[in-house]
């Protein structure tokens, strides 16, 4: 057989499952850490429930999402997660689902892995949704969701800390109120409502003009260039003032670059 007839042949099998998204849908993807409950604890024992360390590598990989060359107007990362919201007319790679989920897995994995220097791997999931008010519900998701469970892992490894074991301090939180959770917490000199914004609320990431000093070798002049930088928001705002903002950086984007459909 040639191999053009080969090629023809054999492709079918590995594109029929190929779909695209539809212009028109927002895209949002998940990626999150593989067995990182072993990781955290077994394998590299982070401090818990919080470690800033292991916050900085998670920040660092969603920077490195964000310029992986996709169009991404919007980063979060709580716990092991990382959410991306592309641009709506995001067309990278036309769309195609397997690509977006196949690709961000790989680059997910292979920065945080070099960056803690074994293997952390990551999966990936996809969300089509038709409207922005559905991007913001589910930023809204996410972002409280890193609230109930920062509220539980501080109850949780406070009582571990405290004697209890795996099983008992389970027991003992499933059983508590949101109002109880805190109280516990009081019991032990720790004021919930203190603790930094970034373990109660997620991490934001996106993008910020900056104004940068640069050198026109042509007119041999210092000239002032615009520059659009990573910014990373440890200080959310929370329910509809997250909304809101989560709108905002929709309308700004889809205002200021607004490139076409190719
Ligand atoms: N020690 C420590 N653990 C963390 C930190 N942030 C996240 N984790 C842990 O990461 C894990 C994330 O949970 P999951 O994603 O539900 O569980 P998983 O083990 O990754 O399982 P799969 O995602 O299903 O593969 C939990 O065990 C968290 O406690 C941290 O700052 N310190
Ligand atoms: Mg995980």
């Amino acid at each position: 057989m040639k191999f053009d007839d080969l090629d023809l042949k054999m492709r079918v099998y590995e594109t029929s499952q190929d779909r695209c998204i539809l212009p028109g849908m927002y895209i949002v993807a998940r990626i999150d850490g593989r067995s990182f409950t072993k990781l955290t604890k077994e394998m590299h024992p982070f401090e818990t429930p919080f470690d800033e360390r292991f916050r900085d590598l998670m920040v660092e990989t969603v920077k490195h999402l964000m310029k992986c060359g996709f169009n991404v107007i919007y980063g979060f990362t709580e716990s092991d997660e990382i959410s991306l919201l592309f641009h709506y007319n995001e067309y990278a790679f036309s769309r195609k689902t397997r690509k977006y989920i196949s690709i961000l897995a790989g680059e997910a994995s292979a920065k945080f892995s070099s960056l803690l220097g074994d293997v952390g791997a990551f999966d990936c999931r996809l969300s089509e949704l038709p409207n922005k008010q559905l991007v913001e519900d589910y930023f809204r998701w996410r972002n409280e969701d890193a609230h109930r469970n920062a509220l539980n892992a501080h109850c949780y490894w406070r009582l571990r800390k405290d004697n209890f074991s795996q099983n008992e301090a389970t027991k003992k939180i499933e059983g508590l109120s949101i109002a109880e959770k805190n109280e516990l917490l009081f019991q032990y000199g720790i004021n919930f409502n203190e603790l930094p914004n970034w373990q109660k609320r997620g991490i934001g990431i996106y993008w910020k003009n900056v104004k940068k000093a640069g050198y026109n070798p042509k007119t041999q002049e210092n000239v002032s260039v615009d520059r659009r930088e990573l910014f990373v928001d440890y200080e959310l705002p929370m329910r509809e003032k997250y909304n809101e903002f989560i709108a905002e950086l929709i309308d700004y984007n889809e205002k200021t670059h607004d490139f076409k459909l190719k």
